[in-house]
């Protein structure tokens, strides 16, 4: 009921207020266009890695130097995958600890970015060559505020320029251009790409930009070629973002929805990283890439730790949109006050200092991976349970749909201390 929503507001904003003043980059980027580009299962091992002497992304590597890049970035998705992603970065809460929150709730009440962005005057869409139904986002984005979903249904997919799951990223980003280009500005548009995905499937000479690896894993020695391939689409649609004049009036968000790579192939990944894979380990190879590209602002590497609920407040920051008894769990990255940490869905923990694996309930030293004592761990073992208790409960009790009751009844309580009653 509105009590719960009123005990979870009371934790978030205690969360936020912590920080205290807007950041430095509040508003920086007012007016832009937004740009998301979900890199489907990108790891951030891949980024400045070679293999066999060739760089395995040549463009993120590139296009980092002169953008805000988060060599500390997680993803905070369970098994909702893509579609938690999805959820995480709009909404500022957690997926749930089972199942997809794109398919079990999708008709709950939300005040995520696409809606609160409309009513700023922006035009949120989302592009991705699936069918629309696929993790129910036809249903989903509704809810969250999406004007337009460009699906398979509006793209040319053939025999020809598919593999796996569907359209390649290529064409996917030439064919989406003319459908940006008419939309109403500015916008707020998300790229979902789809050809680095399991198993990872190479079936023409122009994936094979690079060679494979030879751990014998096919499925591992195929993900450097994918990586490579979508890396080469995302140039191509920088190239078209200027010559089409869009890209000076956008910022860019590129984040790695999830891991590539699971436990599963942990004697390959292990000969990749030259080194055993431990709990320690297995919890860094949940690093997925970030960088946020501003024009005209300078790069930058930011070491704080953070996650994909991050980005709501990251995002509405930079476009200086007010965000007041808003329901997040994230935090401004670009906030120096921010405290350095992330939860992930099963429960561990990252900060500057530690790192926490939950299902073995082993704390290790961040800088030096060694295990150490469990009470250090404890307090953040503690922080993890809570809040992902608190945005459960919103979810499963569907809670912002008393978000209005409860304004009306802070506005009330001000009014009252002013009155001095
Ligand atoms: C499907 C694509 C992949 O449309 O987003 O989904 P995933 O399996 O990664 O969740
Ligand atoms: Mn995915």
């Amino acid at each position: 009921d509105s009590n719960e929503l009123s005990e979870v507001l009371n934790y978030v904003n205690s969360q936020q207020g912590k920080m205290g003043a807007k950041g430095k980059y509040f508003g920086k980027a007012e007016g832009k266009n937004v740009v998301l580009v979900s890199l489907e299962s990108t790891q951030n091992f891949v980024i400045d890695r070679k293999l066999n002497g060739q760089e395995i992304t040549p463009f993120l590597n590139d296009l980092k130097e002169d953008s805000f890049y988060f060599s500390n970035f997680y993803h905070n998705t369970g098994q909702g995958k893509t579609s938690d992603s999805e959820f995480i970065i709009d909404n500022s809460m957690y997926g749930l600890s089972r199942g997809a929150v794109f398919t079990t709730n999708a008709n709950n009440e939300f005040n995520a970015t696409p809606e609160i962005l409309k009513s700023e005057g922006y035009t949120p869409v989302s592009f991705h060559g699936n069918h629309a139904s696929f993790w129910n986002r036809d249903v989903m984005y509704q809810s969250l505020g999406y004007e337009h979903y460009f699906s398979k249904k509006e793209y040319n997919v053939t025999e020809e320029n598919s593999v796996n799951y569907g359209l390649k990223d290529i064409p996917f980003f030439e064919q989406s251009m003319p459908m940006l280009k008419g939309l109403d500005k500015p916008y707020y548009a998300k790229f979902i790409t789809m050809t680095n995905h399991y198993p990872y499937i190479v079936n023409n000479e122009n994936m094979e930009m690079i060679d494979p690896a030879n751990t014998g894993d096919g499925s591992v020695d195929r993900y450097f070629q994918t990586v490579r391939y979508m890396d080469e689409s995302i140039k191509k649609f920088f190239q078209m973002m200027k010559e089409q004049g869009e890209y000076e009036d956008t910022i860019f968000v590129l984040y790695g929805d999830h891991y590539g790579i699971s436990e599963n192939h942990n004697r390959a990944m292990s000969e990749i990283l030259g080194k055993e894979i431990r709990p320690f380990e297995h919890v860094q190879l949940q690093k997925v890439p970030l960088i946020i590209h501003v024009p005209g602002m300078e790069g930058k590497e930011m070491e704080t730790v953070g996650g994909q609920i991050d980005l709501k407040p990251t995002i509405l920051n930079l476009l200086g949109v007010e965000q007041k008894n808003d329901v997040q769990f994230g935090t401004d990255l670009l906030n120096k006050n921010r405290e350095s940490e992330t939860i992930l869905r099963d429960g561990s923990v990252v900060t500057d200092k530690y790192v926490y694996a939950a299902e073995q309930n082993i704390c290790y030293d961040k800088e030096t991976g060694e295990e150490i004592d469990s009470k250090s761990c404890a307090p953040l073992k503690e922080e993890a349970e809570t809040e992902l208790g608190f945005s459960d409960k919103v979810v499963y009790g569907d809670l912002l749909r008393f978000m209005d009751s409860e304004k009306e009844e802070i506005k009330r309580k001000i009014k009252d201390n002013g009155n001095g009653s």
